[in-house]
């Protein structure tokens, strides 16, 4: 064994397991068995608040089946262990209920006070609306800051894709692939979409949630959250990425036959990038819209009674 290895390896699983989520990436490897740390505030303490639940699991475990193999081995009827006969312990009894309160708490406090932070929806920069339909996501953005915009498009499964899971395409899925943020060739397939949900980043998103049809669930791993898009109710949720990079999802909710093929993306940009991105896309709304312009001027309408 190398004499680097050797100490590592007295410390046992645990410190083994954190050597695997230190390694993690921000997205998710082939194989990654753990989850990612993700590129927001709130997913990181999500992935630690993780990590602290699995420690706290490992721990019970090796307690409780610990016990239960010495007792197995060292208290065997062929070595001549004789059962005792007492059958209540005030003591062993109180231990074994004040110590699962005191774990319940050491985990639920962190857990709520995670969930106070991701719930806190105000002060954002911007607010964007995701609306779920069968089988493709809508987006509009409403506003930034105090400036109203009219962007809105529909964002659905890519081409490629969408041709290559047809029945009998003959097409290869390990062959849709795209380059990401970095420049990397990744697979793409079922992963990929027509137009990205484009977002700044170092900026508080707020997002207000909606279902037109069945319910659905917007769901992007690296963000640190998931959220259900139901008809007739807006739920709200907020993000703020650290870190550029086109970060993909899925529906987390069972809503049909094309539940499988509604992707989502998320292309994080910087700033300055986004802003000049949205004020061309705002541009061209409002010129899609300038037809309609003179019939709505106040004096080509006729005046109410
Ligand atoms: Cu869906």
């Amino acid at each position: 064994m190398k004499a680097a290895g050797s100490m590592q390896g007295k410390l046992g699983l645990g410190v083994a397991l954190t050597a695997v989520a230190g390694a993690a990436h921000a997205l998710a490897e082939p194989w990654q068995l753990n989850m990612t740390p993700g590129v927001t505030q709130t997913s990181r303490e999500v992935y630690d608040l993780h990590m602290w639940g699995l420690y706290v699991c490992i721990a019970i475990g090796v307690v409780v089946f610990g016990a239960m193999i010495v007792a197995m081995f060292k208290f065997r009827k062929s070595k001549g262990a004789v059962p005792a006969t007492w059958s209540h312990n005030t003591v062993a009894e109180t231990i074994w209920t004040i110590v699962p309160i005191l774990i319940l708490v050491a985990l639920a406090w962190p857990a709520t006070n995670i969930m106070i932070k991701m719930a806190y929806t105000e002060q954002s920069d911007m607010t964007v609306k995701i609306t779920g339909y069968q089988w493709k996501w809508g987006y509009d953005y409403l506003n930034v800051g105090e400036k109203p915009y009219h962007v809105h498009f529909i964002s659905r499964i890519d081409p490629r894709s969408d041709r290559t899971r047809e029945l009998r395409s003959g097409q290869d899925p390990w062959a849709v692939k795209d380059k990401d943020y970095q420049g990397v060739e990744r697979n793409t397939y079922l992963l990929d979409v027509d137009h990205p949900l484009v977002l700044p980043t170092d900026t508080k998103i707020r997002f207000v949630v909606t279902g037109d049809d069945v319910i659905h669930a917007w769901w992007v791993p690296q963000l640190g959250w998931k959220q259900d898009a139901i008809p007739g109710i807006i739920n709200d949720d907020w993000t703020n990425i650290h870190e550029p990079g086109i970060y993909r999802g899925q529906c987390a909710e069972l809503c049909g036959q094309d539940h499988g093929f509604m992707p989502i993306v998320v292309k994080a940009v910087p700033k300055a990038e986004f802003t000049k991105w949205l004020d061309e896309q705002e541009a061209l709304a409002t010129k899609a819209d300038a037809p309609a312009a003179p019939a709505a001027s106040p004096t080509a309408t006729p005046s109410a009674p």
